[in-house]
C-alpha cells in the first residue's frame, strides 16, 4: 500500500506511535509518505520505503499566525495525487484531521482518498473539548473514512464527549521489544546509584496533565524508608517548578532531571520502579517502555492505565493523588524481593503478548484494507 503519515514530528507520543508504526509498515513492504512541518525526530536515519515531505509554512506581514493546517492541506494533496497514495493515516485529531479532510475534497472527481484519523488522547479530553474546537473535532471524527482510538477508555470518551455514533477501531500502542528489553548491569544505574540505591523513574512532557510534583512527593515518602533516587525525564513546562519542590524538601541531592533524552532503554534499564500518577492518560506508552524492560509500574487508575497495567500483577494502580497509597505500593514492591521478580517478570511478559509490535502492526494493517474496502460503517 502507498500511505501517507502526519503526525507532529517533535517528542511526545503520538509522534512516536507513528513514526514507528510508519517504519514497521515500511519493513513489511508498504510505501510510507511522511507529510509533517519537520523530521520525525525517531526517524533518525535513512529507512527504505520511506520518503519524508516537509509542510512549509509562509510567513507574511497579514497573517499573524501561522495558517499551518492550510498549508498542510495543500501538501497532503500533492503527495495524495503525485505519490498516489491510498490512504493517508493522521495521528491526533487536532489540527490534522481538520486539513485531511479539505484535501479529501480538493482531490474529489480525481481520486477518492481514504482518511483514517487515530485519537491518540488530548486531542479528545483535553484540548478537542475547548469550545475553539469542539465542533471542528466533532466533525472531523465523523468524516475520517476509519478512525482508531488507542485504549477502549478513549474511545468511549470519543462517543461520549463528542455525542456521536461512529465505528471506532480500538488498536493500542505497541512497543518493540526486542528493543525495549532488560539489560544487566545497567552503566547508568552505577552512575546514578553508586551504593545500589534504588531507582524510581518518571518520563513525561512535563505538562500539569502528568502531575509530575506528585512523582516527587511519592518519592519524599519513599526515600523516608529506602535509600532510594528519583530520575526524572523529559521537558516542559512544569520543569522548573518540580525542580523548586525538590529545593523546598531538600531532595536536591536525590533527584536527577535528566532532561529529554534519546538512549530510553539504557536510562529505563536502571528503573526499580516506574511512575505515572497522571490526571488523565489515554493509554501511557512511558509506561509500556518501562514494562517492556522488565520494570514494574505504579500508576493513576485514570484512562487508559488499567488497561495497560494489571493491578497487583505488573504494578499497582491508585486514585489520581493518593500519594500515600502510592507510596505504599512502591515501598512494598521495593522490600519484597520475590514479589518483585514476578511483577518485573509478569510487566515485561504483558508488554510482549499484548502489545508487542508483531501483534499490533497486522492490527493496522487489516484496518487499512477495510477502509479500502468501504467495510466501515459510518
Ligand atoms: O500528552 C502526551 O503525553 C502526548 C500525547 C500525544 O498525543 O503525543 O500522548 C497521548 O498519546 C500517547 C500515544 O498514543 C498515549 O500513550 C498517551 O497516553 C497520551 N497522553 C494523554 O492521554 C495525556
Amino acid at each position: 500500500m502507498k500511505i501517507g503519515i502526519t503526525c507532529y514530528p517533535t517528542y511526545g507520543g503520538s509522534g512516536v506511535v507513528a513514526t514507528e508504526l510508519g517504519k514497521a509498515l515500511a519493513k513489511r513492504g508498504h510505501q510510507i509518505h511522511f507529510i509533517s512541518y519537520a523530521l520525525p525526530f525517531r526517524l533518525d536515519s535513512f529507512v527504505e520505503n520511506i520518503v519524508f515531505h516537509e509542510v512549509e509554512t509562509s510567513s507574511y506581514p497579514l497573517f499573524e499566525f501561522p495558517l499551518y493546517s492550510l498549508a498542510l492541506a495543500s501538501k497532503m494533496v500533492e503527495v495524495a495525487r503525485y505519490e498516489d497514495l491510498d490512504l493517508l493515516h493522521v495521528h491526533y485529531a487536532i489540527p490534522h484531521a481538520s486539513s485531511a479532510y479539505l484535501a479529501k475534497q480538493m482531490l474529489k472527481g480525481k481520486k477518492d482518498l481514504k482518511i483514517i484519523t487515530t485519537l491518540h488522547g488530548t486531542d479528545i479530553t483535553l484540548v478537542g473539548l475547548e469550545p475553539s474546537f469542539l465542533p471542528l473535532v466533532k466533525f472531523s471524527i465523523k468524516e475520517s473514512d476509519g478512525v482508531t482510538a488507542v485504549s477502549r477508555f478513549l474511545k468511549e470518551k470519543t462517543l461520549t464527549n463528542y455525542n456521536i455514533e461512529k465505528d471506532i477501531e480500538v488498536i493500542p500502542n505497541f512497543i518493540d521489544t526486542n528493543i525495549y528489553k532488560p539489560i544487566s548491569n545497567s552503566e547508568f544505574k552505577k552512575y546514578i546509584a553508586p551504593n545500589g540505591e534504588k531507582i524510581l523513574m518518571h518520563t513525561s512532557n512535563f505538562r500539569p496533565v502528568k502531575r509530575v510534583p506528585d512523582t516527587i512527593k511519592i518519592f519524599e515518602q519513599v526515600f523516608k524508608e529506602i535509600p532510594s533516587k528519583l530520575v526524572l525525564v523529559g521537558d516542559g513546562p512544569e520543569r522548573s517548578d518540580c525542580e523548586k519542590l525538590c529545593r523546598e524538601i531538600n531532595l536536591c541531592d536525590h533527584v536527577k532531571f535528566l532532561g529529554k533524552q534519546d538512549g530510553l532503554v539504557d536510562i529505563l534499564n536502571a528503573a526499580d520502579v516506574f511512575l505515572i500518577p497522571s490526571q488523565s492518560e489515554s493509554f501511557g506508552l512511558a509506561a509500556l517502555e518501562a514494562m517492556a524492560c522488565g520494570v514494574p509500574v505504579v500508576s493513576s487508575s485514570v484512562g487508559g492505565l488499567p488497561e495497560l497495567v494489571k493491578h497487583n500483577d505488573s504494578g499497582f494502580i491508585a486514585e489520581i493523588g493518593d500519594i500515600d497509597r502510592m507510596s505504599k505500593y512502591v515501598i512494598d514492591l521495593l522490600t519484597n524481593s520475590r514479589k518483585y521478580e514476578i511483577f518485573s517478570n509478569n510487566a515485561r511478559r504483558r508488554a510482549i503478548e499484548l502489545f508487542g509490535i508483531d501483534k499490533i502492526v497486522p492490527y493496522y494493517e487489516n484496518y487499512y484494507q477495510t477502509v479500502l474496502e468501504e467495510k466501515v460503517s459510518a
